[in-house]
């Protein structure tokens, strides 16, 4: 029997090997990809969330629950990224600068290619100048631009700022997400959307798409 709690406390106790084993494990004996993420993998790391919030677990700890996690995630990956038909769009993602988190940003973009967009990864604690040349010179269609603190969500709308000054702003849909952001703060910085987790972000791009190339404006 696959055991989902297993593979939370796995990742709660910062065991790797164990996360990544449990993982084949539960993907053997055929639990879907999405549920040993969505049931065991996020709900650990909110958990660590809670332990760091209440000095419990420090950065130390953390990066180690981090780590096992991508072990975990880097199992579910090529399920995750099973797609069918060629590329819709292309895509960049980035987590915003000053900030480094990624693993959000990560499933965010395996979804993404999952749904048969064309990712290209820039990163973490990437600069306004990184995604406006991303715009310019990768015929990139969305940025998708992820924040986790509440400090580097201001950097969102500077680099929206950047775009513009840089004269690209008209050619690129923004999506933004991120554990502290809203509809209402993507409103209020000017970004075209905002989506509340990896599945949600790959239905928000389609609509995107879907609207520009309404307009007639999409490669
Ligand atoms: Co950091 N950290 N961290 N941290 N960390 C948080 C975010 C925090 C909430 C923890 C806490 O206090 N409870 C807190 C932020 C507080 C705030 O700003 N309000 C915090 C802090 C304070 C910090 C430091 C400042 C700590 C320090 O140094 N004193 C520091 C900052 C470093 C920096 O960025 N400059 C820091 C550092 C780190 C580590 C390096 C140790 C590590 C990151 C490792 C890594 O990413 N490789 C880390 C971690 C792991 C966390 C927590 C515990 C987990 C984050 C995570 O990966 N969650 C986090 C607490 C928490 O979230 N509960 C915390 C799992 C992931 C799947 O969820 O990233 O939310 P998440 O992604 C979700 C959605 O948000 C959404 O989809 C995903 C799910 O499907 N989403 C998008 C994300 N991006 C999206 C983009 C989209 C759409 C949806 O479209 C573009």
């Amino acid at each position: 029997m696959a055991d989902l709690g297993a593979i939370y406390e796995a990742v709660v106790d910062g065991d790797a090997p164990a996360v990544k084993r449990l993982t084949q494990a539960a993907l053997a004996e055929g639990v879907e990809p999405s549920r040993v993420l969505h049931e065991a993998l996020i709900p650990a790391m909110a958990e660590v969330g809670r332990r760091m919030k209440v000095q419990e677990y420090f950065v130390p700890e953390v990066l180690i629950s981090a780590r096992a996690m991508q072990w975990g995630v880097a199992v579910l990956k090529p399920k995750l990224v099973e797609c069918e038909g060629e590329s819709l769009c292309r895509v960049a993602i980035g987590t915003v600068h000053g900030d480094i988190h990624d693993i959000g940003k990560n499933l965010v973009g395996m979804i993404l290619q999952g749904a048969g967009f064309d990712v290209i990864d820039l990163g973490i604690d990437v600069t306004p100048d990184k995604f406006v040349a991303a715009v310019r010179e990768k015929n990139v269609r969305v940025l998708a631009i992820s924040a986790l603190l509440t400090t580097t969500m201001l950097n969102l709308k500077k680099t929206i700022e950047a775009l513009k000054v840089a004269g690209v702003r008209d050619r690129v849909k923004v999506l933004v997400g991120g554990a502290p952001l809203s509809q209402r703060f993507a409103e209020e910085i000017g970004a075209d959307a905002y989506a509340a987790d990896a599945a949600d972000a790959a239905d928000v791009v389609k609509e995107l798409l879907g609207l520009s190339l309404r307009r007639g404006d999409a490669a």
